[in-house]
């Protein structure tokens, strides 16, 4: 960045690019170039302990203060990626399917990290007015974040998984590129992860003719033809009750189209050409149904072919913590012309096709966070000395990163068998065990990626010390975009009652799967002596898990609605460690990193909801306890309690 001569426009002004902006970047060696690294590093370290014996006045003109981490070729330098390839893929199918990810990793590098940055330093701004009092409601975006439509549609990157070159692998070539893609598209992944839900949806209404222009211009390749979806779900009473929160009314129109009438809170990639949103349509006397029963799903288009808005105005842009780069909107729909697409009052069950495509999109989002900060974090700890020594070889602080290492692993195969049972299902080649636990893995893995991600960015910010903290650093806009993740899409709770509402649904046969899938994985592993201690905390845990179920059981809904979220850690923790960890450093040609990762995991409490039950955690009167606990003090206690 020093030769500011050949630099963007928006590098002036004495602001510092962060780490991740290269006017020209280094070529750097794949990861099989061990040996030229090593002698590369001991360059370095030698270098760096030369500069701290300069004069100080010296140091201070000459060196820079401390060298920024610098990373190469996301897909290169992705150990587990690469070997999780290299083993599920068919030959065929990885031999292009690597070529695809290393050329798309050197344009990440090169064209597309730039683009993302421009996006952060440029985010939408609202024009209510134009020049003359008109009222035009313009969301204007930078040229940075058009460029990013362009290059989804040009790398396929929602096309892939419709196109299904690959049968059945599509959906995770796709996954894999989203996840390349992920911290370096400037926050373009949530218009994408919409996008990618309504094309599912329509897909899974059969394409009906009247969709079949919107569902090509979803899963087009043409940048001039692509178009990204919006979802237009929570209203002023809030996201999650989404049956009583939504107030929308739909009233029919002669030519059988429908006007929405209503406030829609929260609208995520409010540019987006599309949208897909609820409404409860109006009886010919104008009463509507309430509840759940009452919610219909609509499609429209934002604009008209004038690019007039669709009877929209936009009454303000919120002001986010973070994901600032991407406009999220408040809107009035005034009469906005809509098409029913669900049967009438099938609204939550059509959208939740929707829902569980951007849950997903949530776990990729979240583990492309973590193997950021962990690329960054080593990085940055093969060049700052401390104590007389380069931070990686302060055990202490290797522990810290290895630590998040373990975590990012286990997330990442829990993403990988998502869609791996995705792209069974979408090629008809799930059996109906595939179906089920798919069904209880996606809200496990969203609420349970959602958190690890938080927790990861914040503790490898702490590992750069005060830089992790400078804005200009980029650091924390990473951090502040993936706190968003246990958030959006619905929270840990709400995702823990969705895994409660698959095991009613399926009258607990998405247990019976998950178990069995366990024993399955397990009886596979049990080859591998090192792996024996963690699959033995591994058994236990299953068998805590079963003494929960089987006692907690019978206490009813109020008992398992107190433990879901222990529950659901217990389920995350088991299969991500048993199933996926184990698995895969059991496989031939596993590395010894492969069965640390796999013992650390199986090291940790895998089995939360057994131990509080055992400690009668979910009494009822733990539960007055609970409210006694929080209300100690507040006003509410003499009022309410
Ligand atoms: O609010 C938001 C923005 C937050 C801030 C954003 C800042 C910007 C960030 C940008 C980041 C990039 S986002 C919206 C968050 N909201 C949600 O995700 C919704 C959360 N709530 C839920 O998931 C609820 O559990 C509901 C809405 C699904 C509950 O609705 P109901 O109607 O009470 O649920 P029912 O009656 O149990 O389910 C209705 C039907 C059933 O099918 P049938 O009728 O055949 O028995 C369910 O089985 O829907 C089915 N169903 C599902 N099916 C419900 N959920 C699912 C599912 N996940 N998969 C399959």
């Amino acid at each position: 960045w020093r030769s500011s001569a050949i630099c963007k426009p928006w590098q002036s002004g004495g602001f510092l690019p962060p780490f991740w902006e290269r006017c020209q970047p280094p070529i750097r060696e794949g990861i099989n170039t061990t040996a030229g690294q090593g002698q590369q590093v001991g360059v370095q370290e030698k270098q760096v302990l030369e500069d701290l014996e300069m004069p100080l006045a010296r140091r201070e003109t000459e060196t820079l203060f401390q060298e920024q981490p610098e990373t190469g070729n996301q897909y290169l330098e992705d150990a587990l990626l690469q070997s999780y390839l290299k083993t599920h893929l068919p030959p065929q199918i990885l031999e292009e399917v690597n070529q695809d990810l290393e050329r798309f990793g050197n344009r990440l590098l090169t064209k597309i990290q730039p683009l993302g940055w421009e996006c952060e330093l440029n985010p939408p701004v609202f024009r209510q007015y134009d020049a003359w009092g008109q009222r035009v409601d313009h969301i204007v975006t930078c040229s940075a974040w058009r460029r990013m439509k362009e290059i989804a549609a040009e790398e396929g990157l929602i096309a892939e998984a419709y196109e299904r070159k690959y049968s059945s692998w599509s959906r995770l070539h796709q996954a894999v590129k989203l996840y390349l893609f992920s911290s370096s598209s400037g926050g373009f992944n949530c218009p994408l992860a919409m996008t990618d839900g309504a094309a599912k949806v329509i897909e899974s209404l059969g394409v009906p003719g009247s969709l079949k222009n919107a569902f090509d211009h979803l899963t087009s390749r043409d940048p001039k033809k692509f178009w990204t979806s919006g979802q237009w779900m929570t209203e002023r009473r809030g996201g999650s009750d989404v049956a009583n929160g939504t107030e929308t009314v739909a009233r029919k129109q002669p030519d059988g189209t429908y006007r929405l009438y209503g406030f829609k809170w929260f609208t995520s990639a409010a540019d987006s050409d599309v949208t897909l949103t609820l409404a409860r349509v109006e009886d010919a006397e104008g009463q509507v149904e309430q509840g759940s029963r009452g919610l219909s799903l609509f499609f429209l288009k934002v604009r008209d072919e004038e690019g007039k808005l669709n009877s929209i105005q936009v009454q303000r842009l919120k002001d986010k913590l973070g994901t600032r780069q991407m406009a999220t909107a408040e809107l009035w729909l005034d009469g906005t012309k809509a098409e029913l697409i669900s049967a009438e009052g099938r609204g939550v069950a059509s959208i939740s096709n929707m829902l569980n495509i951007t849950r997903i999109h949530n776990v990729i989002g979240a583990v492309a966070s973590m193997r950021r900060m962990i690329s960054l974090s080593r990085e940055y700890a093969r060049k700052r000395v401390a104590f007389g020594k380069l931070l990686k070889d302060h055990p202490l602080h290797m522990r810290t990163i290895a630590q998040m290492e373990v975590q990012t692993r286990g997330a990442f195969l829990l993403l990988m068998e998502i869609v791996r049972l995705l792209g069974l299902v979408e090629t008809n080649m799930a059996s109906e065990q595939d179906q089920l636990l798919l069904r209880l893995l996606i809200p496990v893995a969203k609420l349970y990626t959602g958190k690890q991600a938080s927790a990861v960015a914040v503790e490898a910010m702490e590992s750069f010390g005060g830089q992790g903290y400078m804005e200009d650093t980029g650091l924390p806009v990473i951090v502040r975009d993936t706190l968003v993740l246990s958030i959006w899409e619905g929270t840990t709770n709400i995702l823990s009652l969705d895994v409660l509402r698959s095991l009613t649904k399926s009258q607990g046969q998405v247990m019976t799967v998950f178990f069995s899938t366990v024993q399955k994985k397990m009886e596979l592993a049990s080859s591998t002596a090192k792996l024996e201690p963690a699959a033995k905390r591994v058994r236990d845990a299953v068998s805590h898990l079963t003494g929960f179920m089987q006692e907690a059981g019978s206490r009813g809904a109020a008992t398992m609605e107190l433990a879901a979220r222990d529950f659901s850690y217990s389920l995350a923790r088991i299969y991500a460690g048993s199933a996926l960890l184990i698995e895969h450093a059991a496989r031939p040609g596993a590395s010894s990193t492969d069965i640390s990762a796999a013992r650390r995991w199986c090291n940790q409490e895998l089995c939360p909801v057994g131990t509080e039950w055992r400690n009668s955690s979910y009494e009822a009167e733990e539960a007055l306890t609970d409210s006694a606990l929080v209300y100690e003090g507040s006003p509410a206690c003499h009022a309410r309690l």
